[in-house]
């Protein structure tokens, strides 16, 4: 369902900006590397009322997709800001139309997108899980757990993800360390809800390699192959059994309705950031109800802004299978909100409250922050 209806336009008088460096609790490795600190922006909009606060999920390195802090910077404080700070108002469904001309730069759009939702939905008193259609107030958490040293190493990372109560593991996957680490798992504990993700890391020659993860009953493989694969996502999903669910590749709603025309993916991971903002997330949801096609909410480390935010997306009818919303504990010792994500019973809370529903914590935030700029009109 498109928004029950529009949010408050926000006369906007300028955006913070931050960069924050947030390290994490243990290193996090991926098909394409390893991090140990989350570099990331924050967005703070001001308006005349309410201000309301964002997330611009870029990397440090252009390594998950073409968006990095640098180009993320650049082109907020350049082209993106100056062109909302041109409008005498704005509505958060307008922001998108606003920042339309300029190509590309989802992630930086998407955040922009929610510090003006926000703004608008605090001035309304309105929570954003109700104005996304929400239909729950928690939601299953999964947990995304990067290579480890070894398969056995593997195991005991998850054996702790599992005692702590998350209700599906992901592993990363790459070319080697792929069907020993997954059938460790699979072997050790059995009938847990398992997927891969692979973070494009593989291409249509080692179809015979993914074929053998169909014995393992995976809930999906994501991402085998690269973002602009998609023929040959097709013809791979043609070969496996495994499920195949798409992530880089879905960066709008228009890629989410090509993909499903070409047979490339079964189910879809829907991130705010990859596709320019949430309400272009609640239309790939709702394209894909429309089609019976399962969606899950991917995650990118948020802070407890963003988790907070994709906590509620999560919470809309479509998102059947479990997310990548973790605890903040997960990623982080202390995070930027004044009440994090929490794990109870193997969900997180959608926060209850105007907006976001999150209180900046502006000590945690000013500890973690390496660079600072305020655009004004
Ligand atoms: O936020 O729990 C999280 C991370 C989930 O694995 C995760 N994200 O491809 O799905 C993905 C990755 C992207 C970030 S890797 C640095
Ligand atoms: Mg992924």
């Amino acid at each position: 369902m498109p928004i029950a209806s529009p949010a408050a336009s926000v006369a906007l008088e300028g955006f913070e900006l931050r960069v924050l460096n947030l390290p994490l609790v243990a290193p996090f490795t991926t098909s394409f590397g390893t991090e140990t600190v989350r570099e990331v922006i924050v967005v703070r909009a001001l308006t005349g009322g309410a201000e309301g606060w964002g997330e611009i999920v870029t990397g440090a390195a252009p390594l998950y997709s073409s968006e990095y802090t640098q180009s993320a910077w650049d082109v907020a404080v350049r082209w993106l800001i100056p062109a909302l700070l041109a409008e005498p108002s704005v509505s958060p469904e307008g922001v998108a139309g606003v920042l339309r001309p300029f190509v590309g730069h989802r992630m930086v759009k998407a955040g922009l997108e929610l510090a003006v939702l926000d703004a608008s939905l605090r001035s309304e008193g309105r929570e954003l899980g109700e104005y996304l259609g929400a239909v729950r107030d928690r939601v299953p958490s999964g947990v995304s757990v990067g290579i480890q040293r070894d398969p056995a190493a593997l195991v005991d990372t998850v054996a702790g993800y599992l005692e702590e109560g998350y209700a599906r593991i992901k592993i990363k996957i790459k070319p080697g360390r792929d069907i020993a680490d997954t059938a460790a798992v699979r072997e050790a504990f059995g009938t847990i809800a398992l997927q891969v993700d692979a973070n494009s890391a593989y291409t249509l020659a080692d179809g015979d390699t993914l074929a053998e993860l169909d014995r393992f009953d995976l809930l999906l493989i994501e991402q085998p192959l690269q973002e602009d694969d998609l023929v040959d996502h097709a013809a791979l999903a043609r070969r496996l059994s495994t499920p195949v669910c798409l992530d880089e590749s879905i960066v709008s709603a228009k890629a989410a309705i090509d993909a499903l025309a070409l047979g490339s993916a079964s189910i879809i991971n829907i991130k705010a950031g990859r596709v320019g903002g949430y309400l272009e997330a609640l239309a790939i949801h709702d394209l894909c109800r429309d089609a019976g096609i399962p969606v899950w909410c991917g995650g990118m480390l948020e802070t407890g802004i963003g988790r907070a935010a994709n906590a509620a997306l999560a919470a809309l009818p479509g998102f059947t299978l479990p997310g990548d919303i973790s605890a903040s504990s997960r990623f982080y010792t202390r995070d930027i909100v004044t009440e994090p994500a929490v794990l109870d019973d193997g969900h997180v809370r959608v926060p209850a409250g105007p907006g976001l529903g999150v209180q900046v914590d502006l000590d945690a935030l000013d500890e973690f922050t390496v660079l600072r700029e305020t655009v004004t009109r």
